[in-house]
């Protein structure tokens, strides 16, 4: 390919994955020109003002190019790839035979750009006899999940282009999207007379700025003032009685709590004016389409799993589900955001959902001395000691693993406290995907090819997880030899059959399909494109449960052909593809029964006593709410670890209302300390008159500890879970309240 040519990739800093364009320089060492790329079907050509610094994840002066072994004065020394793969395996074979495999621990397994790490780690996982894992979904998103499984078997989206009314619930998709062409949709809805945008967030933010209606509520306290708007709709009889009778079942109980909730007290408890959350409530339920996203204003918060059903409530009620402009459940080709509840945590005994342990417990579960304990830890793709709460704690709980591996791309602060680092190639260095495609009628999927080389001495997942899997000599003998002999003497077909016939004879194979699709029809795939051989099992298995959704979406093919012509597809379409293409009768074909369930008892009963209760969060030692970790416009969790990218706000201010900060003698760029119950963090003050009086604010992703060039190591602003607590978290979920920490800042 010559330099000068567009190539097509994605944008890897969130969840929305827009297509790009670039061009690479002379040397193909560094991208030179970067565009939205039209062709991608989800993102047409939008991007953000972030995509165009992509070049410092890529080109990150911490990025790793050799296997490190911790020495015992916590410093580490290269080792080779040989040496690596023999220690990791003996000391996990180790543990696994003298504790059981149930006392290794898996974490995280995909960020916001790639997904198939955790793909391949599958194969890792069943060779050691792995069973308790987690990633960032169980600190935000598992309650939701629950909640919406109950609910709806599945977990719903909105249709914020077709929305009469869009809701944004502790969201700012201004700045954190969430939503495909988050700004120009919002501004859409934000000039269209007819429509009207509703914000629900104590800051000011930009999307607030577009809003036509901002309900600045208390931080906090949104299950109040989402109960006294259920309790309005249910009082006045906005609800749709026709067809909640037709498409629900227990309305009733659901009402007959609401008919006797006092909105008066809901109102004062919130700090949103009755006649406000009450007009509000009524431009809902008089709205022909309603769509609201909840995210971690209300996930990372109080009372989070109760604030996700009373959410669904208001729009259940008023019977936006199902159709044009309210809500839907995708057809995607992952499986995020399946909600079942299946056991409880080996130690602490909490709630396990979306197979996901709490990630607020698992370092309580690590250092505990229960026989159950976690006693090694696989990471990868993730930086936990960073993103989860209490990094003290965290640190403290590595340190205590009998031994913990680190798969990365960098030198992070995670992979800083375990025994072994193992450095993979960066997601344009190999193909790539994530599972975050929530559309719907069309559903699309993107493969993205590679656009560098790898960087010497890194590997691919799908072969760390290879020699992994081969060291702890998992694979039964002759498997891969018979399948490249298929492939060999009779292409794709043969190699079909002798994948059946294998997984007849031996179903525990399917657990090492990763590894052994990528050692076989790997070695068949375009230059770079082996890291995504796993995605063969992939299609099939789309192609065999959802033809139908297939053949609309333009495939054809008889019997496997189909999968065959799918998986093709998506190693051929540089920009993306659909992949399934519905109406609006498949989702209520995924709605069991075909009917919602509205009345979830424990949380109903929840509801019914919020009005008689008012929390106190803050305390004389902690008069303040901290945010800690808001996204901002150069923010991207910890995926780009060099300073340098940032346009502004490079240390990441704490952002705080002008009278909150007088009554302590701040003032612009002051120096201050933020103080919790678990720790503190020097910070620069920035005044806001758009933050909530008593609630302050901190980005996320800042603090880093970056290794540049020169050999100094810096960081960069507060790390914001030296202040959080595992502790301040979710009953149901287990998820944490990161936005309303007590804190106190003191001047410096
Ligand atoms: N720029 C950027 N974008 C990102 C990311 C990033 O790091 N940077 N990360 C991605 C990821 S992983 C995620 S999960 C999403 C998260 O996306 P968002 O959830 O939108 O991000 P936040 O800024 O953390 O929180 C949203 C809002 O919650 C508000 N909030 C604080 N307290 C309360 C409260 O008590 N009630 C209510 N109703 N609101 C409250 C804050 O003021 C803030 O505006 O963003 C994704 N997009
Ligand atoms: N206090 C507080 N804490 C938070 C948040 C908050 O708002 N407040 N936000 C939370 C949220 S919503 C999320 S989603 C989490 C995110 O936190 P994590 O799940 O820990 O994810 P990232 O910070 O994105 O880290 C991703 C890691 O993957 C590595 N990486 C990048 N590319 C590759 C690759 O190709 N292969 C491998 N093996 N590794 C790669 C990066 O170097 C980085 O170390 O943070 C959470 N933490
Ligand atoms: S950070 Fe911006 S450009 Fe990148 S995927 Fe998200 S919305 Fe798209
Ligand atoms: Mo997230």
């Amino acid at each position: 390919m010559t330099q000068d040519a567009w190539q097509a990739t994605a944008c890897i800093l969130c969840t929305c994955n827009c297509g790009l364009k670039v061009q690479l320089n002379a040397e193909g060492t560094d991208i030179a020109r970067i565009k939205g790329d039209e062709n991608h079907p989800a993102s047409q050509g939008y991007v953000c003002n972030k995509a165009s610094r992509i070049s410092y994840y890529q080109h990150g002066a911490d990025r790793l190019s050799s296997p490190k072994r911790r020495r015992a004065d916590g410093t580490y020394e290269d080792i080779d790839w040989p040496t690596a793969i023999a220690e990791i395996s003996e000391r996990l074979r180790s543990v696994r035979d003298t504790h059981g495999g149930e006392r290794i621990f898996y974490y995280g397994g995909g960020g916001q750009g790639n997904h198939l790490p955790g793909a391949y780690a599958r194969s890792t996982l069943a060779a050691l006899g792995v069973r308790w894992r987690s990633n960032a979904l169980a600190q935000e998103k598992t309650g939701e999940f629950w909640v919406a499984q109950r609910m709806f078997g599945g977990w719903p989206h909105g249709d914020f282009e077709h929305a009469e009314v869009a809701v944004f619930l502790g969201k700012n998709p201004w700045q954190s999207h969430g939503v495909q062409r988050a700004r120009a949709t919002l501004r859409d809805i934000s000039k269209d007379p007819n429509r009207t945008l509703i914000v629900i967030d104590p800051r000011r933010t930009e999307t607030a700025d577009l809003a036509d209606i901002h309900l600045a509520v208390r931080p906090g306290r949104d299950a109040w003032l989402l109960a006294g708007m259920i309790a309005v709709l249910v009082q006045e009889d906005l609800i749709d009685r026709p067809w909640l009778l037709e498409h629900t079942r227990g309305a009733e109980a659901v009402i007959a709590v609401f008919r006797s909730v006092d909105v008066q007290r809901c109102a004062s408890a919130c700090g949103v004016a009755a006649d406000t959350l009450a007009a509000t409530a009524r431009c809902i339920g008089r709205a022909s389409s309603v769509a609201v996203l909840e995210d971690l204003g209300v996930q990372m918060n109080r009372h989070s799993t109760l604030v996700s059903y009373l959410q669904r409530l208001l729009w259940v009620l008023t019977g936006n589900f199902g159709r044009p402009g309210t809500h839907y459940t995708a057809r995607g080709l992952g499986g995020i955001g399946n909600g079942v509840e299946r056991g409880r945590s080996p130690v602490l005994g909490e709630r396990i959902i979306a197979g996901l342990v709490p990630c607020n417990i698992i370092p309580d579960e690590v250092l505990s001395s229960h026989p159950n304990r976690y006693r090694a830890m696989i990471i990868e793709s993730a930086n936990p000691v960073h993103s989860l709460a209490d990094s003290a704690k965290w640190r403290q709980a590595m340190r205590a693993l009998e031994c913990s591996v680190v798969i990365d791309v960098a030198m992070t602060e995670t992979a800083r406290q375990a025994d072994y680092v193992l450095p993979a190639t960066s997601q344009y260095e190999k193909a790539e995907a994530t599972f975050f495609n929530f559309e719907f009628p069309d559903n699309f999927f993107h493969v993205r090819a590679p656009l560098f080389a790898p960087r010497d001495g890194a590997l691919d997942e799908a072969e760390i997880h290879y020699r992994l899997v081969h060291s702890l000599g998992a694979l039964p003998d002759g498997v891969d030899a018979s399948l490249n002999r298929a492939l060999e003497e009779g292409g794709r077909e043969a190699f079909q059959a002798q994948v059946f016939t294998l997984l007849a004879e031996q179903p525990t194979l399917a657990d090492f399909a990763p590894v052994l699709l990528y050692r076989t029809l790997g070695r068949t795939l375009p230059e770079g494109m082996r890291n995504a051989a796993t995605l063969w099992a992939l299609a099939h298995q789309h192609a065999l449960g959802h033809r139908e959704s297939l053949e609309r979406a333009g495939f054809a093919g008889e019997g496997m052909a189909l999968g065959e012509a799918l998986f093709d597809a998506m190693l051929s379409s540089p920009s993306g593809m659909v992949v399934s293409s519905e109406g609006w009768e498949s989702v209520w074909a995924r709605v069991p029964g075909g009917q919602i369930e509205l009345a979830l008892p424990e949380l109903l009963a929840e509801a019914e006593t919020l009005p008689h209760t008012v929390p106190e969060e803050t305390s004389q030692a902690y008069p303040l709410l901290l945010a800690a970790g808001e996204r901002r416009s150069f923010t991207a969790n910890t995926i780009i670890r060099d300073p340098a990218w940032r346009r502004k706000d490079g240390e990441g201010a704490l952002r705080m209302h002008p009278e909150d900060a007088a009554r302590i003698n701040l003032g612009e760029r002051s120096q201050a300390r933020v103080i919790s119950a678990s720790g503190s963090a020097e910070v620069t003050v920035t005044l806001d008159e758009r933050m909530y009086r008593g609630q302050v604010s901190l980005p996320n992703g800042m603090g880093l500890s970056y290794a540049y060039v020169d050999g100094t190591q810096r960081t960069v602003g507060a790390a914001p879970n030296e202040l959080t607590s595992t502790d301040l978290r979710d009953a149901y979920a287990g998820t944490p309240w990161h936005k309303t920490v007590p804190v106190r800042v003191e001047a410096m």
